[in-house]
């Protein structure tokens, strides 16, 4: 009994780690849904197999379940399905994924994350429960909460989940402060790493750097990896004095990927230039309040990637609950400019939870300590 006991929810997990990574595939391309991964699998005597698979389908809908089924047909028939997020019990712009889930006769429901959707919320779970199905649920919650943390963010906390992105040389530095205006910055990490950002830039809704960063890199901030160059996130500046040139790389792409300017008080004529090209304009005192309104227009995530004084501003505002500090292999030296935070001391509420290499650079990544 004990060994079937154990042997059922190691299958379990293996099937929550697969949906949980097929639930990645649309990270950031789901609008305000969260992008939740579903497998269906049959056991008929010989071992579980997969016989429907789907993820929440770009834009938000169908969700994840009805796919799935539809990929199984007949075969889901008392068949267990893996869910990484309680499933819908509401009639929205779709109908409850628990009525599809109970007419294509699932026995058995597998979830890792529960949903703070009112709507939703223990309901799911309850409908499923009354219809006789068997309800196994917090299956690798905790990456469960990892792969959602967007959505369970901005439904829980009504602001963007927060990302610092950094990169720091081996001595500490995140730039040389002796380059003049877009001369570039020079290259902490190699290619591989700069790869691995620019997926995070497919996976967030929006990217944020400081006025003093866009003048001195005039960067692009949108994703160019082959293949997701449709999926740039939204790009923001905080430029207090409307400071941002009409001719930076920024602006000149404003038509083509989104791009908001935030000031503290907006000069008209100045902001009519950069509206004709495309861009936007908005006025926000501080970081909260602004996290606030991007949350309530949709923006369920953000990176933060620049400079050293706007990473100190969102730490010492406690607004960030993720950081991934790159370090490369080379050293700066005198010239660098200070990195707001270091590898090896740990940062006072987070938690170290991952490193990984990327060719000869390393990432650390920390989480906010609940
Ligand atoms: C699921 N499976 O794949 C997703 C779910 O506006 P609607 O009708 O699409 O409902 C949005 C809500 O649906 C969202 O807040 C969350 O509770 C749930 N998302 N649920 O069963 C899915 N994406
Ligand atoms: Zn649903």
């Amino acid at each position: 009994m004990r060994q079937l006991a154990i042997g059922k929810s190691t299958v379990d997990q293996r099937f929550m780690a697969a949906a949980l990574r097929l639930s990645r595939w649309h990270l950031g391309q789901t609008d305000t849904n969260p992008s939740v991964g579903c497998l269906i699998v049959r056991d008929d005597g010989d071992g579980p197999y997969i016989v429907g698979r789907a993820v929440t389908a770009i834009g938000g809908r169908p969700h994840a379940e009805t796919q799935a089924l539809l990929d199984a047909g007949d075969r889901a028939r008392g068949a267990t399905a893996y869910v990484t997020l309680e499933p819908c019990s509401h009639h929205g712009k779709t109908p409850p994924c628990v009525d599809a889930l109970i007419a294509a006769g699932i026995t058995r429901v597998v979830v890792s994350a529960d949903d703070p959707d009112t709507r939703v919320s223990g309901r799911g779970f309850q409908m499923l429960r009354d219809a006789g199905i068997d309800v196994v649920t917090g299956v690798l919650a905790d990456e469960g909460v990892r792969a959602l943390q967007a959505y369970l963010t901005r439904q829980t906390l009504g602001r963007p989940h927060v990302t610092l992105k950094l990169a720091v040389s081996a001595d500490g530095m995140i730039g040389r402060s002796d380059l003049m205006p877009r001369q570039g910055q020079v290259a902490i990490t190699g290619p591989l790493a700069r790869a691995q950002s620019h997926v995070l830039r497919a996976e967030s809704d929006s990217i944020l750097i400081g006025i003093g960063t866009a003048l001195a890199d005039d960067p692009d901030l949108t994703c160019r990896l082959p293949g997701l160059e449709n999926c740039s996130p939204l790009r923001i500046v905080l430029d207090r004095h409307l400071r941002l040139p009409l001719h930076s790389r920024l602006v000149k792409s404003a038509g083509r990927v989104p791009l908001m300017i935030v000031t503290e008080q907006a000069d008209q004529d100045r902001c009519m230039a950069y509206r004709d090209q495309g861009a936007e304009v908005v006025e926000a005192q501080d970081l909260a309040p602004l996290l606030t309104a991007l949350s309530a227009r949709g923006v369920s995530s953000l990176i933060v990637e620049g400079g050293a004084r706007i990473a100190r501003a969102f730490l010492d505002a406690d607004l960030v609950d993720h950081i991934m500090l790159f370090m490369g292999a080379a050293a700066i030296g005198p010239s660098g400019l200070v990195a707001p935070i270091h590898s090896g001391a740990g940062q006072p509420g987070f938690a170290l939870v991952r490193s990984a290499m990327f060719g000869p650079d390393r990432c650390d990544e920390f989480e906010r300590v609940a």
